[in-house]
């Protein structure tokens, strides 16, 4: 029996997993302010973080759950691996703050 033919069928009914929730999140930096201000996402999804400023920013986790520095003019994309509403704001300039809830 052609071995490809189990494969394509297990696909087709679902039995092979598939990260379907998967999905990659833009959160841009641009003249101080976080956008969006709150988004929802999932454990597992990616993170762009996109700075538009030509100075530094970073989006530092008030839990600790993560701190990502970001170049001016870069973007740095992070996965998310822990679950929770957690407000997030920039070391330099603690005026951008924003939340991100992430469901598991
Ligand atoms: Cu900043």
């Amino acid at each position: 029996m052609w071995p490809g033919r189990h494969l394509v069928l297990a696909l087709a009914l679902g039995l092979i997993a598939v990260p379907a929730h998967a999905a990659t999140i833009q959160i841009v930096m641009e003249n101080l302010v976080v956008a969006p201000a709150e988004i929802s996402a999932r454990v597992g999804d990616t993170i762009e973080w996109v700075n538009k400023d030509v100075f530094a920013h970073t989006a530092t986790a008030r839990n600790g759950d993560f701190d990502v520095n970001l170049p001016p003019k870069k973007t740095v994309t992070s996965v998310l691996n822990k679950a929770g509403t957690v407000e997030y704001y920039c070391r330099f300039h603690p005026n951008m703050k924003a939340v991100l809830k992430i469901e598991p």
